[in-house]
């Protein structure tokens, strides 16, 4: 296949996705790519609005995330949350001091009346990420599980509730009603959009509510360029723990080719990682490309070599 030129946009949810986007800003310059970033868990809490997702690619691009937790700020500390707890105030969900200056910074500009993708490029901006981080949608879109009590907003049910409620069934709430952020619809619409790269984030949680922005979906399908899925699988198991309960209740299968199945007529191309070679066979009987390469990124190096492998396997010239 010969090697093309032309932007990228990479579709993203949080930690696994931000790792990918990372790898991609470190062999793409600026002006080639664009990362749109699942804004469904987005919450508010104590009168801020909380953005997990974006929080981890640019956490990640600005290389300040914390890679033990997996969420927010390395070497962070926790005093406003103590402070908060003696005040009797809820400690559920914890906001680390570096990171409440996140959040604090996005809630009083979204009061001044910007949009969240003014917010967001500003704040890349001061943490130095020449990189375009952008939300899915400047609305509010909020994943939502149904439980026996009524609907949960995503971080209730999975932070506060730990999961153990039974899942009925999951919704955005938001959409249909969400128009893509001018940032997506930009790149969508680019005449040398030459592929898409879905990082390897949860199909249902995660990039479900990308797609169910407003013409995200058909956007994505009139464009004849390649459309490549990372695996947030690694042994068949990444979706393990609560989110395999979750899915497993929602009737949803796990393994490659239930992503493969989910994604459709979209996908083109899926990189699975060695331990599920196995995979291969059965994905390539579905008509859907395969590249077997390991997936799981320690290191910068690790992210690097994945975001090569994929923009490879997507036909993309780098550099
Ligand atoms: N996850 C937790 O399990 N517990 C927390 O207290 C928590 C706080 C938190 C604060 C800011 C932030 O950006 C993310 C945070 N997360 C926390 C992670 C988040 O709930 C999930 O990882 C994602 O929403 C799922 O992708």
């Amino acid at each position: 296949m010969s090697q093309v030129k032309g932007h990228i946009l990479a579709l993203s949810g949080g930690v696994g996705g931000a790792k990918l986007a990372a790898g991609l800003a470190d062999v793409l310059p600026p002006e080639r790519l664009t990362i749109a970033v699942n804004t469904g868990d987005d919450f508010e809490h104590f009168g801020l609005t909380v953005c997990p997702d974006i929080d981890s690619v640019v956490y990640a691009l600005a290389g300040i995330n914390d890679t033990v937790r997996g969420w927010g700020v390395a070497d962070e500390s926790w005093r406003a949350m103590e402070r908060l707890g003696a005040l009797g105030e809820a400690q559920w969900f914890n906001l680390g001091d570096r990171d409440m200056a996140m959040h604090i910074a996005r809630s009083w500009r979204l009061r001044e009346g910007e949009s969240l993708s003014q917010v967001t490029a500003r704040l890349t901006s001061a943490l130095g990420i020449a990189h375009a981080v952008v939300p899915m949608s400047d609305a509010p879109v909020r994943t939502q599980v149904q439980t026996a009590d009524g609907w949960l907003t995503f971080q209730h049910y999975f932070v506060r509730e730990q999961c153990r409620p039974v899942a009925r069934a999951i919704r955005f709430a938001g959409t249909p009603g969400a128009a893509p952020s001018p940032g997506l619809a930009q790149a969508l619409a680019r005449d040398d959009l030459a592929a898409v790269i879905l990082c390897p984030s949860n199909p249902f949680l995660s990039v479900d509510p990308i797609l169910s922005v407003d013409g995200v979906r058909e956007a994505l399908a009139a464009r004849d360029v390649p459309f490549v899925a990372v695996s947030p699988l690694v042994g068949g198991k990444a979706l393990k723990g609560p989110l395999a309960k979750l899915l497993g209740e929602l009737g949803e299968a796990c393994g490659n080719r239930a992503i493969a199945a989910h994604y459709g007529k979209l996908l083109d191309h899926i990189l699975i990682d060695n331990c599920d070679a196995v995979d291969a066979e059965g994905l390539r009987a579905m008509g859907v490309s395969v590249t077997i390469t390991p997936t799981v990124m320690c290191t910068a190096e690790d992210r690097k070599g994945l975001a090569r492998v994929a923009l490879s396997a997507a036909g993309i010239e780098i550099g």
